[in-house]
């Protein structure tokens, strides 16, 4: 990793956990026992500080406001002493669903998407709509239900392949095989979903349509589970053993093979040194 390679593009719908997992990863790069830690003075905490605070107070933190865009600059440095300049952003998420809505990318994602060599897509599986198609719900269900003025909705699946489009079409990816870029798939808040399955197995049966369109269009596309709370929390009551015992106690990733690592930065060092 080189200090011109590291920026990496977040990209996450509103309450996905970017911010919850930006302020957690901040602490362990502070903490400095994973595979990467701070390596000199951080710029453009702000956002992460209030979330860490009420962190620290055992309870979630606010949602961020939608015009918000802030680039926090990391310096780290992974444990085979390789140095990088993370660029860890944090925005409202509704700016993604924007984007998919009106099918235009701003000149500053635009930049953005451009810049950055490595993708992270946050993906909570518990906000995602399945539509009903004709196995969850036989025609003979749907004889002589109202269809007239109903109203038509692209499924969550379409939206968010659409969006993918739409940025690798940004990116000037042209090529007919699949992309050498780095991808990664985070699956959120790993913890609601209480399973033991790998995080590939359940990404591609709740979301098989996405699942395909990662599989086809990248070469080595990773995708991991990840709980960067690992419990729920509220923004308006104290989880009382939380802010005993530190949040730093608390969260883990799950690997591609299942192993769960208690390691936060181990997504961002993986993704860093070589796709993860
Ligand atoms: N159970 C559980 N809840 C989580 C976890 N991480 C985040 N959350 C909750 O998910 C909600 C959304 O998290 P945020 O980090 O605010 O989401 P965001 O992507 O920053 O959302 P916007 O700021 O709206 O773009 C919050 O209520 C958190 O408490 C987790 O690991 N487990
Ligand atoms: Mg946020």
């Amino acid at each position: 990793m080189s200090v011109s390679d590291t920026s990496i593009l977040l990209v996450g719908e509103s309450g996905v956990g970017k911010t919850h997992y930006g302020a957690q990863l901040l602490k362990r790069l502070m903490k400095g026992d994973g595979q990467l830690r701070m390596n000199g003075a951080a710029t453009n905490l702000e956002p992460f500080e209030a979330a860490m605070d009420s962190l620290n107070e055992g309870m979630a933190a606010h949602h961020t406001p939608t015009t918000t865009y802030v680039d926090s600059v990391w310096p780290v440095i992974d444990v085979g002493g390789r140095t990088a300049e993370l660029v860890w952003p944090d925005y409202g998420g509704e700016q993604i669903k924007a984007m998919s809505a009106t099918r235009r990318v701003p000149v500053a994602w635009r930049d953005r998407v451009i810049a950055a060599p490595a993708w992270l897509l946050l993906l909570r599986l518990q906000q995602t709509r399945v539509s009903d198609d004709i196995l969850s719900r036989p025609l003979r269900e749907l004889k002589g239900a109202e269809g007239n003025n109903r109203e038509v909705q692209v499924s969550d699946q379409a939206r968010l392949i659409e969006l993918m489009q739409m940025l690798v079409y940004i990116s000037g990816a042209t090529s007919h095989e699949p992309l050498q870029s780095k991808f990664c798939v985070l699956l959120s808040c790993w913890d609601e979903l209480d399973t033991d399955e790998l995080p590939a197995t359940v990404l591609a049966q709740r979301l098989p349509m996405l699942s395909s369109y990662v599989a086809s269009t990248w070469a080595k596309p990773s995708i991991l589970g990840l709980s960067a709370l690992e419990r729920p929390l509220s923004p308006h009551g104290r989880d009382a053993v939380y802010a005993a015992r530190g949040p730093e106690q608390f969260g883990y990733v799950v690997l591609p093979d299942g192993t769960r690592k208690t390691d936060l930065t181990l997504p961002i060092q993986l993704l860093l040194a070589n796709g993860c």
